[in-house]
């Protein structure tokens, strides 16, 4: 495994921004100095970048969207990887990005999301098209001995992290419009669907609360009380307690009635309990779902 140290550095300097957005170091000075590209300023008072920073510039100027190295620094550059990744398409990069993840490299598997979503704009094209198949492919390899447990939970926390720490460049509308809460049952640890839910959510405009693995739903009636979601998502993805997870199941469909919220719930998990027909209640199955629930 890689050691953190020996990561690539992930700041860039003016003129390596400079040779990547293709304008002079002086462009790049001016840009800095009006507040159209930010950057963090060494002790020495040298400007340096972060991925992030380019981001940002590059969704408020689209045309240097295309710039961008989406697989970024030195060795790692690969022109044809790039090619795809522009298309939005991810035959190439599945593999790439499952090798990175399991060797934990947190910096390129970053650079690699917030680049995807610089260029493309739609989460719902890098959960459903590269991270739900990486994660897959991490469990077929631990199911096959390929992958120790230790290494499928680091690879797959490498990928919460990056996830996480994409929310930062994500453009989300200035008002919110409704609250929606985003939870598990008691006995999950499998949140990270959950969390892209949330950012789905807050990409639509919603203030979300989320409370992750293991929510014993009967805590969360003082959430109804405080909060008042007019929406409650759940994803399911291990049922350990088939019979827990169904009480748990109807006591937040009758907190749901009660409260007058609907109540969403998605995940493999799902299929295991008994879904009653009701008005209040929606089986979604995609990324996609939610954008349209
Ligand atoms: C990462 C991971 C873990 C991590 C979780 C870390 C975290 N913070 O999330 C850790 C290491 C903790 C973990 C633990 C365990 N895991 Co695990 N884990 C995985 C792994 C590799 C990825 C899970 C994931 O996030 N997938 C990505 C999501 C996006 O994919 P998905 O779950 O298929 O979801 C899709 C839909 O279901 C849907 N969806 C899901 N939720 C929602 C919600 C809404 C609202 C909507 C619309 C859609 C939706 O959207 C997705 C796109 O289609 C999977 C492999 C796999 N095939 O997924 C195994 C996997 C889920 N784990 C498995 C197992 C067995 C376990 C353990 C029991 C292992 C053990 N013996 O201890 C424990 C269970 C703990 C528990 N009680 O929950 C099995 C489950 C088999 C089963 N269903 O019976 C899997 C499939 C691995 C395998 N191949 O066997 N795991």
């Amino acid at each position: 495994m890689m050691n953190a140290l020996e990561q690539t550095s992930p700041y860039l300097s003016s003129v390596d921004v400079a040779r990547i957005l293709d304008v002079n170091v002086a462009t790049v000075k001016r840009w800095t100095e009006a507040g159209k590209l930010d950057c963090v300023k060494t002790a020495g008072g040298h400007r340096k970048f972060l991925m992030r920073h380019l981001a940002a510039f590059a969704i408020e100027h689209q045309k240097y969207a295309q710039h961008l190295p989406l697989i970024p620094f030195g060795s790692e550059l690969n022109l044809d990887l790039n090619e795809e990744l522009l298309r939005g398409e991810f035959k190439e990069l599945i593999p790439f990005f499952l090798e990175k993840s399991i060797l934990c490299e947190s910096t390129i598997i970053q650079n690699i999301l917030n680049s995807l979503y610089m260029v493309h704009h739609d989460l719902v094209l890098i959960y459903d098209g590269l991270i739900t198949p990486v994660l897959h492919e991490i469990g077929s390899k631990w199911e096959r001995g390929d992958l120790s447990i230790a290494q499928e939970h680091l690879a797959s926390q490498t990928i919460r992290d990056a996830i996480i720490k994409m929310q930062d460049i994500v453009v989300k509308p200035e008002n919110w419009t409704e609250r929606a809460f985003v939870l598990t049952f008691s006995d999950e640890l499998h949140d990270i669907p959950a969390k892209m839910v949330q950012h789905l959510l807050e990409l639509r405009g919603f203030q979300v609360l989320f409370s992750g693995q293991r929510t014993p739903v009967g805590d969360t009636s003082s959430v109804f009380k405080s909060f008042h979601p007019e929406r409650v998502y759940v994803s399911s993805v291990f049922v350990e307690n088939a019979q827990q997870s169904q009480a748990e199941f109807s006591e937040l469909l009758e907190l749901c009635r009660t409260n007058n919220s609907a109540l969403f719930v998605g995940g493999s998990g799902i299929n295991q309990l008994k879904i009653e027909d009701d008005s209040q209640l929606h089986r979604l199955w995609t990324f996609n779902d939610v954008m349209q629930s």
